[in-house]
């Protein structure tokens, strides 16, 4: 039935049926998170962080109507060239993407339901979607939540990103039953800045550890994702107050132009972008970078 629709990678299916660590990755974050040719360059490099680690990467896409897990390095290029021409693919998006055989970028909750249907079980990448500054009365709330609520997939991310109203992000994880974890951390980081005033709901030091709460968690079939929030590395972090500064300005602007739906986060991503001078892309790229790795060996280990 699946087989219908979905194409895993050759490599990709092989690891997964030896049992093997295999990662999956997103690309709204190619072609809606970051420009071109930086978003490719680090979707490969991504990929090849993943290996040295021990692990398969699998980046999840819709091409031509068909759901990939495991893309081609081509494919990574096509996507990324093609950039915010490739249509924002959420849970909504995918039966339509696919009817008319169209070509989609997965967002955090589509790139987890494909990785699901593959049996792919932890998924690295910068920032999950969450409760936006203003929800109480936009409604504005990351389908991202309600799929970790839902799906059994681990997300490696960086924590929260300011354009978020981080407490309610955590208020709503918690009402879903959704643990947040800090890798080494005892605070949710805040994508850019390594602590946030908001406390996880456990820290845990090592990718074992993980693994075991995400086994632990699955074996009794308690249903749904875990965030895993791995702080910035500190030589990339950014400075607290500046970084702030932006996102409030880049969340005004928003506002006064009347952006919402699902433009919303792309906007406020290029738009913070554009304001540091390419000093967050660089903060964005590191980030990845290190979840990848934190993904890697948190799947070496959720595999022994
Ligand atoms: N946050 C980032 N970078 C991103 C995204 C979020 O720092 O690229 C993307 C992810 O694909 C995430 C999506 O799933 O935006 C959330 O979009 P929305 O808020 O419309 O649900
Ligand atoms: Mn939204």
């Amino acid at each position: 039935m699946l087989e219908q629709y979905l194409d895993i990678n050759p490599e990709v299916k092989a690891a997964l049926e030896a049992g093997k660590p295999v990662v999956a990755l997103e690309s709204t974050i190619i072609s809606h998170g970051m420009p071109f040719p930086q978003n490719v360059e680090t979707a490969l490099k991504v990929e090849q962080i993943i290996r040295d680690n021990g692990a398969v990467p699998a980046t999840i896409a819709i091409l031509n109507g068909r759901l990939k897990v495991g893309m081609t390095h081509e494919e990574i290029e096509y996507l990324g060239k093609k950039g915010l021409e490739v249509i924002k693919t959420s849970r909504r998006d995918i039966p339509f993407i696919v009817a008319k055989q169209a070509d989609g970028a997965t967002t955090v909750a589509s790139t987890m339901i494909l990785a699901d249907m593959a049996g792919i079980k932890v998924f690295a990448t910068g920032g999950i979607g969450g409760v936006h500054r203003g929800a109480q009365q936009t409604f504005d709330i990351s389908a991202d939540l309600q799929e970790l609520a839902n799906t059994n997939v681990a997300v490696i991310c960086a924590g929260a990103k300011s354009i978020l109203d981080i407490g309610l992000t955590l208020e709503y994880l918690e009402t879903q039953g959704v643990p947040v974890v800090g890798y080494q951390t005892a605070t949710l980081p805040a994508f850019y800045t390594r602590e946030s005033e908001f406390g996880v709901d456990y820290q845990l030091d090592t990718p074992e550890q993980i693994a075991t709460a995400m086994k632990a968690k699955w074996d009794m079939g308690l249903k749904g994702g875990m965030v895993i929030a791995n702080p910035i590395p500190e030589q990339y972090a950014m400075n607290s107050i500046e970084i702030t500064e932006v996102i409030n300005a880049a969340v005004a602007e928003m506002e006064q132009k009347g952006i919402f739906g699902k433009e919303s986060t792309p906007f406020l991503l290029a738009k913070v972008a554009e304001k540091t001078a390419g000093s967050s892309l660089t903060s964005n790229i590191e980030l990845v970078f290190n979840n990848a790795k934190l993904a890697a060996q948190i799947a070496v280990n959720y595999a022994k």
